[in-house]
């Protein structure tokens, strides 16, 4: 994991530890023991850490984290380096993260490679840095600067980082040799700079400019339990001596790091990339190259596909069938680049570079040169197999023919075509420019290359693809089909929309399942339910009533002309109680906890159908599908990850006594929900993957 080599009095330490180098137990071993025999050797005049592989360091090993610590540990290391009798330099050709810059900060200098970048993104974790980082960084940059690298937790690049101090020098070439040219000059020199000598000068100016910038990074982020320990801590930079600061930050971090709301994070952090790994689809899968793409449909859905594309880079032919919808799909775009250039995310040539990539075209033969299709028409069967049948003639061999159907069969879809193994499933979230989640739908023929193309396509388009099987909704969309369901029956049996919206949110989600359907329009589902002959009693009056949601100012809510906050509607109240009564309901109160239970119990419970079914490879695939795509709280991990910490027997137990009190049997608990609460097992003990 490290080893040491002697080039003309520099000890050469190589970190190699792929994938990123983290710095696992062996490295941080390995670390201290080259320096250790470096600094003992009389031939040494200087040591030069740097690393192989394409990162410097990406951190602290984050799968250590709770488990029992294995010395050295990290700070101490650091201050072994920073204390080591000779110098150290930190040569820098990749990203330098976390306790990576920790690393480098305790070093007595930093050289980079114009591509190296350093940060300190403890606080995605909600951690904060944990050695040293805080009370070095202020001493090498000031601590206002130090603080808003810390909150944002953003990288930096090398240019950057040479302007504000924190690297030494960028070279275009041959860095080991700059590195040991620098060591030996501090060598000959006789002294280099340790920071943690370093006093945070404390003039008036600087202390007022930390206070400003902590005021700041507060008001953006006060419900983060870590930012007012990242604040306390620098701040501790200007009061307190160097090792109390340390020590400040230590019991900081480490309670932090046993924090419910850190292990979670760090949960999805593994749980994100996990979905990478296929199972039964090998690593080295090759991909077919995409350089051309067209998408089906202009409306809201396909104009952001076409989006996507062109974000990407990659040409993208827009197709519709007549020329007034193709204009009116083209304005939609423009109109949406527009709104970023006005809000300053985007410059204008930007934007026209983008739009450029995007082509309107009639007619389906303007797939001929595409790579990629993805059909984003109308949600109907007989209008998808349709298209699929004449894409069969239109599109050239090899080519990938993808649907991006919500709910309907792949597999059906599919058999329209001549070459069922070139269709999949490439299920966008609205808005689909925004939105991470890409659910990829493998259907029973589809080819395993299709699929590793998909993916590939997904993470260039800067998506989080996630592989699911074919099935009524695939996982999302089934499982909320679970929390609509529950949340129309709270409706029904004494609660009121705002009550719901209220325990959802603060439960931590955005947004309530009310607001939400009145932002996306209720007509959409009840478009959905007249498909498929299904009720729901208080939606359906609502859209009878001509309650479609914001669009006509009123829905579960009321909305003022130009006002997108939810009012309560008395009439809307009214209506419900008149269901419940109609019903012989008597209606009752709920509290936010029984709201929470009834809505996110039955999701959880499909979730546990949906892997014995097999559509999800795994617990982590389902949570990952919920927080990119639904906007479950990421520091609740996702609803398998959220259930397992609530207990697997309880929700069972509750699922029970819910379907009994309402006869309704899709409440049973599933038999693998069942099987482990009765073993007392969690989700996260099934390790068998699926497919
Ligand atoms: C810290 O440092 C605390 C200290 O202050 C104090 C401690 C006392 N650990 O993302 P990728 C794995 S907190 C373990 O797909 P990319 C990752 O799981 C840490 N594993 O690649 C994946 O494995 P696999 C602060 C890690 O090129 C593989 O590497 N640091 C770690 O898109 C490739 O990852 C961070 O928060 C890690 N630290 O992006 C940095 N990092 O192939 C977190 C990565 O088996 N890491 N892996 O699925 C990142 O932001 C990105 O991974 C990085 C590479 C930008 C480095």
């Amino acid at each position: 994991m490290v080893r040491a080599e002697k080039r003309a009095g520099v000890a050469l330490v190589t970190i190699d530890n792929p994938p990123v180098n983290a710095l696992s137990a062996g490295v941080r071993r390995g670390l201290l023991e080259a320096v250790q025999t470096a600094a003992s050797d009389a031939d040494v005049r200087a040591i030069v850490i740097l690393s192989s592989g394409k990162a410097f360091i990406a951190g602290a090993d984050i799968s250590e984290f709770g488990k029992s610590p294995q010395p050295p540990s990290l700070p101490d290391l650091v201050a072994a380096l920073e204390e080591c009798p000779k110098p150290v330099v930190a040569a820098l050709q990749g990203i330098a993260l976390g306790g990576g810059l920790e690393v480098a900060l305790g070093c007595h200098s930093r050289i980079a490679t114009p591509a190296a970048k350093v940060g300190l993104p403890e606080v995605k974790l909600r951690l904060i840095p944990g050695a040293g980082g805080t009370q070095r960084l202020p001493r090498l940059i000031g601590a206002a600067s130090a603080l808003r690298m810390m909150s944002s937790g953003e990288p930096i690049d090398a240019a950057t980082a040479l302007e504000l101090g924190i690297v030494d020098a960028v070279v275009e070439r041959d860095l080991v040799e700059a590195a040991s040219a620098r060591a030996l000059d501090l060598a000959q020199a006789g002294s280099w700079p340790r920071l943690r000598e370093r006093a945070n000068s404390a003039t008036p100016e600087e202390r007022e400019a930390f206070e400003a910038a902590a005021k700041e990074v507060f008001r953006r982020a006060a419900e983060m339990p870590n930012i007012a320990a990242l604040i306390e801590t620098v701040r501790a930079t200007f009061e307190l001596p160097f090792d109390e600061g340390l020590a400040l930050e230590r019991r900081h971090f480490l309670r932090l790091v046993d924090d419910d709301r850190s292990k979670a994070l760090r949960y999805v952090f593994f749980a994100e990339r996990e979905t990478a790994r296929v199972p039964g689809l090998p690593k080295d899968m090759p991909v077919r190259p995409i350089a051309r793409a067209a998408v089906i449909g202009a409306g809201t859905m396909g104009g952001g596909i076409a989006t996507c594309f062109a974000n990407a880079g990659i040409p993208v032919a827009v197709i519709e069938t007549s020329g007034e919808a193709l204009s009116r799909g083209m304005r939609r775009i423009d109109s949406t680049y527009e709104t970023s250039v006005r809000r300053g995310t985007m410059t204008a040539e930007e934007k026209d570079r983008r739009f450029r990539r995007i082509e309107g075209r009639i007619g389906l033969e303007a797939v001929a040169d595409a790579d990629i299709i993805v059909e984003a028409a109308y949600e109907e069967m007989g209008v998808k197999k349709a298209i699929f049948a004449e894409l069969d003639r239109h599109t050239r061999p090899g080519a990938t023919l993808a649907t991006n159907t919500s709910y309907l069969d792949v597999n059906e879809i599919a058999s329209a075509t001549s070459r069922p193994e070139d269709v999949v499933g490439l299920h966008f979230f609205s808005p689909a420019n925004v939105m991470r989640l890409l659910e990829v739908v493998r259907a029973e023929k589809t080819a395993p290359d299709v699929i590793a193309t998909s993916l590939s396509l997904g993470r260039r388009l800067g998506k989080i693809p996630v592989v699911v099987g074919v099935c009524f909704g695939f996982v999302g969309n089934r499982m909320l089909a679970r929390r609509t369901a529950a949340a129309e029956r709270l409706l029904i049996a004494g609660a009121l929309p705002h009550e719901v919206d209220a325990a959802v949110t603060q439960f931590g989600f955005r947004m309530g399942p009310f607001a939400m359907a009145d932002l996306a329009g209720l007509d959409i589902g009840w478009r959905t339910r007249q498909s498929l002959g299904t009720k729901a009693a208080v939606a359906d009056a609502l859209c009878e009533a001509g309650r479609l949601g914001q669009k006509t100012r009123r829905g579960y809510y009321a909305y003022a002309e130009g006002d997108r906050t939810p009012h309560r509607d008395p009439e809307v109240e009214r209506l419900i109680g008149e269901i419940s009564a109609s019903r012989g309901v008597e209606r009752r109160t709920f509290t936010p906890d029984e709201i929470i239970e009834r809505l996110m119990y039955p999701m959880v419970n499909e979730g546990a159908r949906i892997l014995e079914e097999g559509i999800a490879a795994r617990t982590g695939d389902i949570d990952v599908i919920w927080l990119n795509g639904y906007g479950w709280p990421a520091w609740r991990g996702g609803p398998m990850y959220w259930a397992d910490s609530v207990g697997l027997d309880r929700i069972a137990g509750r699922l029970d006594t819910l379907a009994t009190e309402t006869g309704d049997d899709s409440l049973e608990p599933a038999p693998l929900l069942k099987r482990l609460a009765g073993e007392g097992l969690p989700f996260a003990n099934l390790t068998q993957e699926r497919f």
